[in-house]
């Protein structure tokens, strides 16, 4: 009954653990809406039907690509400039419930499936396809994030992956640590592909140059098209994102060896192209691992650049006669970091080799064509591949590589002497290592681009400021800044059915929803005690719902009233999961000393953490342990039962996101500072209400200075003090706070089991150690958690806090971020199916 509303317009069932509102369903009076969702709640909340999530999402997908096919064929007919967003990672989410919100069509399903005892949420099990990137969010969500805001926002614009086969691996919590199982994406079928047996291209690696610099040779695969819907939301407009799929060609079986009884050598093209798409991010740790990622980027890259190329020519065809330098005004192509870089040399080879023109000509379309975002500022994690790897598998791209260096070299020789002892840092080709000679491919974008952005203010200012300022000074105007964004339909509106219900009925419009902006007329209201009420209403029922969830995974019992903190991302030491659960042992020792009486002031926290992690980096398996250890302690120990428990929840991802993010009122966002270029999932959690702890890193910043400093719970170093700290440490200057000491005290003590921590421990210590600074900022870190114990325990300063976080987001939008690409990156207009 909690989420029967009833307003002038009649009856509204919020129903969040189905994702959908739905205004007088099927016009039944309230009493037999009431009795129904009883009876549907209590038999069908954990039912999963495959034949139910197939029905639903074939009719769907019929519609679809009828939009689809009318979309195309306007663009085709206006033809007017479009976008190609290139990336190699895609993290889509549960596809059915997004699509039937876009195209308002909730009520309409949901209702039915429920007399079936369906539920829209339990299909996400089934519905997994487009899971294709590394579930730690960033650059790959935040491409599924554009992809939504270019068809709602009627943009011709369209993405460009892969379709693996395989990601990221299941999780499973073990006695040992954490235990990865292998993932299936897409060898079930999919209703929301289509595969295009007309779109084929072929691809060829390794062979040789000839002598009239053409590239023959080598082994040729063939890239085959499948395309995935992707519908705007409240328009028919419905782009495309198209995966590619490694074959061999037909004529590459070798039958009369395969007679002959050598099946494995027969099949042998077959075998390699079917390991190109086989997993997102194979181990690059030996040569073969390598390889195998360089052949993805090119595969991604060269089918891209010629299905491009062929469209371009289509759409002139018939319209007189054309030149190729029209093509960067029809065509803008963005590549997300540096995985897609070889487009670069890619579209210089195809128009130099297969279409004759000459480098200058093809320079000049290259140029004006590309643009590239850099997702991160730490030198050593930017793409660069040795040179004999990349002259071997793609010769003629290394000699165009070299002609762009080149050409680079001379232009500053002739026109600024004054960079030349910079020179070497900015060419492409690195050879000062000889026995490693790498192909920086960073350098290749800036080379090439017409424009480099960053994700957030601070990250662009640090490229211009540091990894790029050598080039700032030859093209001033070519950095610009693009703060991330997402899309409000998936990590709002449908994610949060119950709180966007009570904004749409405050803000009296549910404009929002495509107009973020209008979230900060909500700041009218943050004093309003019915608001107030109502928001701590719809966020508690997501609090049951999650406690529910982890109680069945974990075996956990939380109690909804205690304060739900999260950190849910990639585990990783420059995330800094271990300064949260030293954080969480210190509360524990605390709240053990503390008498009865004071733990009964005390402000009660349910701790969870999540995320995925590489499966070779020990670091974060052993972190993950650590969590689990001394979640075993204190979730059975009866003094602190009711004030404290923690938990890590295995498998976060989009579909756990829904749970999580609506439920948590802390997230945890606490990379050391210059580390975490922007962070997207700080947005996410701050849009549903939930406060931030968090240091003066990417987006954290400018959400802060949205929110207000009195709301955001800022802690740590700067990111201009880091590198002084660092060498303070060095020079055995650093003394940590004694709390820091006695939490990794108890850790070695055997207090959380006997697994060996001394080498997570032993990266905290010495001279040259915690390179992260977890010792600088513990204290800050317990001030902040302090200040959040307070704040928590006055409820209507933490309701109007939270009023008042969403209200902060108004700029946060990816529609806003797609927006400004469009207008300043790619110059690309609306094109809206009537
Ligand atoms: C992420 N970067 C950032 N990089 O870490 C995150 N890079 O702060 C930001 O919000 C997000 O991008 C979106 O802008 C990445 O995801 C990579 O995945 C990556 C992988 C290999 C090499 C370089």
């Amino acid at each position: 009954d909690d989420d029967v509303v009833e307003d002038e317009e009649g009856v509204v069932v919020v129903y969040p653990e189905y994702g959908l509102e739905v205004r007088n369903p099927l016009s039944e009076t309230p009493k037999e809406i009431y009795s129904n969702i009883y009876y549907y709640q209590r038999f069908s909340a954990f039912r999963m039907d495959t034949q139910g999530f197939f029905a639903a999402a074939r009719h769907i997908r019929d519609r679809l690509i009828k939009q689809w096919n009318e979309t195309f064929l306007h663009f085709h007919k206006l033809d007017p400039k479009q976008t190609y967003y290139l990336s190699m990672e895609y993290v889509q989410g549960a596809a059915l419930l997004n699509a039937l919100g876009n195209l308002n069509l909730l009520p309409r399903y949901v209702y039915p499936l429920l007399r079936f005892h369906l539920t829209i949420t339990n299909f996400d099990q089934l519905d997994k396809y487009g899971e294709l990137g590394n579930e730690n969010g960033g650059l790959g969500r935040l491409a599924s994030c554009f992809l939504d805001s270019m068809a709602t926002l009627n943009l011709p614009a369209w993405g460009y992956g892969l379709r693996y086969r395989s990601g990221l691996f299941k999780q499973r919590v073990t006695e040992q640590g954490l235990e990865e199982i292998g993932e299936d994406w897409v060898d079930k079928f999919s209703p929301w592909e289509v595969a295009r047996h007309d779109v084929v291209f072929p691809v060829r690696f390794y062979g040789a140059v000839d002598g009239s610099r053409k590239w023959v040779g080598g082994e040729v695969l063939q890239a085959l098209a499948y395309d995935v819907p992707i519908p705007g939301y409240k328009t028919k407009n419905t782009i495309s994102l198209r995966l590619w799929e490694a074959r061999a060609r037909a004529q590459d079986f070798n039958l009369s060896q395969f007679n002959d009884g050598q099946h494995e050598s027969a099949a042998q093209l077959h075998s390699r192209a079917r390991l190109i798409c086989a997993v997102l991010c194979p181990g690059d740790a030996t040569e073969k691992g390598k390889l195998l990622r360089l052949k993805q980027q090119y595969f991604l890259c060269s089918a891209s650049l010629q299905d491009i190329i062929v469209r371009f020519k289509e759409r002139r065809s018939g319209k007189g006669p054309w030149q190729w330098s029209e093509f960067p005004c029809k065509v803008a192509v963005q590549l997300n970091g540096t995985h897609p870089s070889l487009a670069i040399p890619e579209l210089m080879r195809l128009l130099m080799d297969d279409e004759g023109l000459g480098w200058d000509e093809a320079w000049d379309v290259t140029t004006r064509t590309f643009a590239y975002t850099n997702h991160n500022v730490l030198p050593e994690a930017l793409d660069k591949w040795p040179q004999p790897l990349m002259s071997n598998l793609l010769p003629r791209h290394m000699e165009i590589i070299r002609g762009i260096d080149d050409r680079f070299l001379a232009m500053i020789n002739a026109t600024r002497p004054d960079l030349h002892h910079k020179l070497a840092a900015m060419l492409i080709l690195d050879d000062h290592d000889p026995h490693n000679p790498v192909v920086r491919m960073a350098n290749l974008c800036v080379l090439s681009s017409h424009t480099v952005n960053g994700v957030s203010r601070m990250q662009s200012e640090i490229l211009k400021a540091e990894l790029f300022a050598n080039y700032v000074c030859i093209w001033p105007t070519k950095f610009q800044n693009k703060t991330n964004g997402i899309t409000p339909r998936r990590w709002l509106r449908f994610l949060n059915p119950g709180l966007s219900y009570v904004i749409t009925k405050w803000l009296k419009t549910d404009k929002w929803i495509t107009n973020l902006e209008l979230l900060s007329g909500l700041r009218n209201f943050a004093d309003n005690a019915d608001l107030q009420q109502e928001w701590q209403f719809a966020r508690m029922s997501c609090k049951k719902r999650l406690a529910r969830y982890i109680y069945c995974e974990t075996g956990v019992y939380t109690d909804a009233y205690c304060l739900f903190d999260v950190q849910v991302k990639q585990i990783h030491e420059c995330k800094r999961q271990l300064l949260n659960i030293l954080g969480v042992i210190h509360r524990y020792k605390i709240l053990k000393e503390m008498s009865a009486y004071q733990r009964k002031h005390a402000t009660p926290r349910f701790v969870m953490m999540g995320g995925k992690l590489c499966p070779t980096d020990t670091h974060a398996k052993q972190i993950v342990k650590l969590v689990n250890d001394v979640g075993a302690v204190v979730n059975n120990d009866p003094d602190v039962n009711g004030h404290l428990k923690v938990v890590f929840v295995p498998n976060y991802n989009v579909s756990l996101a829904r749970k999580v993010i609506p439920a948590s009122e802390l997230s945890q966002h606490i990379t050391t500072a210059g580390m975490e270029v922007s962070g997207t999932s700080n947005i996410k959690f701050a849009l549903n209400g939930c406060l931030i702890i968090g240091t003066y890193d990417g987006a954290n910043v400018e959400i802060r200075e949205e929110i207000g400093e009195e709301n955001f719970f800022v802690f740590g170093a700067r990111a201009d003090q880091v590198p002084r700290l660092r060498k303070e440490r060095e020079n055995g200057m650093f003394k940590p706070d004694p709390r820091f000491e006695e939490a990794k005290q108890l850790i070695r003590s055997g207090a959380f089991g006997n697994y060996d921590y001394t080498p997570l421990l032993d990266s905290l210590e010495g001279n040259s150690g915690d390179v992260f600074l977890l010792g600088h900022d513990f204290s800050t870190y317990l001030d902040a958690q302090a200040r959040v114990d307070d704040a928590y325990m006055d409820p209507k300063r933490w309701v109007k806090m939270s009023i008042l976080s969403t209200a902060a987001c108004s700029n946060f939008s990816s529609d806003r971020t797609v927006a400004q690409y469009a207008k300043e990156i790619w110059n690309i207009q609306q094109c809206r199916l009537p």
